[in-house]
């Protein structure tokens, strides 16, 4: 199993004792917030390697500040004066696209691991798990430089898996607010509040450290990576998948995140399996 601490995380037993163990421990933690951290997932010794690797690939990442909102809809869209999607935030993180990431990059081979996927299927409860289509957005480095943040957003996606690959000096919490909407409610006051700065109830901070994996449950948690602070860029590996195979990103929104698209983007319309807002 590439990298992980196969005494903790038995990826290679599915099934056996132990591997049953660790996903009711990471399912109760889910059940609770919406968030689990498994600690120590990668091995120390491959550490430096997890954070060369996310180094060497940080200067490809596709570098722009945008204005957006926390929903990812355009900024001209018509709402009510009081709604939260009127505010305006600061995107200053960049993605490097998967087709930037080679194959034997740890994080590359992480994400097209079998048993890796089957691990993470079963922690969230999935029968089916499926790497995205999208020839960029499946596999991201995110990468957050000093003075930036990721500001607040909901995720399209409802399971997001992520692994800081490289700690910035100081800031860069990833903090989140669980279940602050629901399927069915989007609670605008409550992200209003969140959003200007009157929602310390509802957010919690998280103390990731390289090679903790993330399971995280975005599309109802509100959430961001605070701006980060220091001389240290912040990386972390985004593993995309859905429980829908296929999935593929709209024009619009791979030309916003990664500054072009490929053929396949313009071929398809993405696949929705609810009417939130984003
Ligand atoms: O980089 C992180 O830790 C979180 C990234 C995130 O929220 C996202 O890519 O949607
Ligand atoms: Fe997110």
């Amino acid at each position: 199993m590439p990298g992980v601490d196969g005494t903790r995380y038995p990826l290679h037993e599915p099934g056996g004792q132990r591997w049953q163990a660790a996903v009711t421990a990471a399912r109760a933690e889910l059940a609770a917030d919406g968030c689990c951290v498994l600690r120590g997932f990668i091995r120390p010794e491959l550490l430096g390697t997890l954070r060369s690797e996310g180094a060497a690939l940080a200067p490809h990442a596709y570098y722009t500040v945008q204005d957006v909102n926390a929903y990812n809809i355009p900024l001209d869209t018509q709402l009510p004066e009081d709604h939260p999607g009127r505010i305006v935030l600061r995107r200053g993180n960049a993605f490097v696209a998967r087709d930037l990431i080679p194959r034997q990059a740890l994080i590359h081979q992480l994400y097209t691991d079998t048993r890796f996927q089957r691990f993470v299927a079963d922690c969230f409860g999935l029968t089916e798990l499926h790497e995205y289509t999208d020839p960029l957005a499946g596999l991201c480095l995110n990468v957050v430089a000093p003075g930036n943040s990721h500001p607040w957003h909901f995720d399209t996606n409802e399971f997001t898996v992520s692994m800081l690959t490289q700690e910035p000096e100081d800031g860069g919490v990833f903090e989140y607010c669980p279940n602050i909407r629901s399927r069915e409610a989007e609670n605008l006051a409550d992200v209003r509040a969140v959003l200007t700065g009157g929602g310390e109830r509802f957010i919690r901070r998280l103390e990731l450290r390289p090679g903790d994996l993330q399971l995280f449950q975005g599309r109802f948690s509100l959430h961001r990576v605070a701006p980060v602070a220091g001389a240290v860029q912040r990386h972390s590996a985004i593993f995309a998948y859905s429980d829908t195979p296929g999935l593929i990103g709209t024009a619009e929104r791979t030309r916003q995140l990664f500054g072009r698209v490929l053929p396949d983007h313009l071929a398809v319309g993405e696949i929705r399996g609810d009417q939130l807002l984003d």
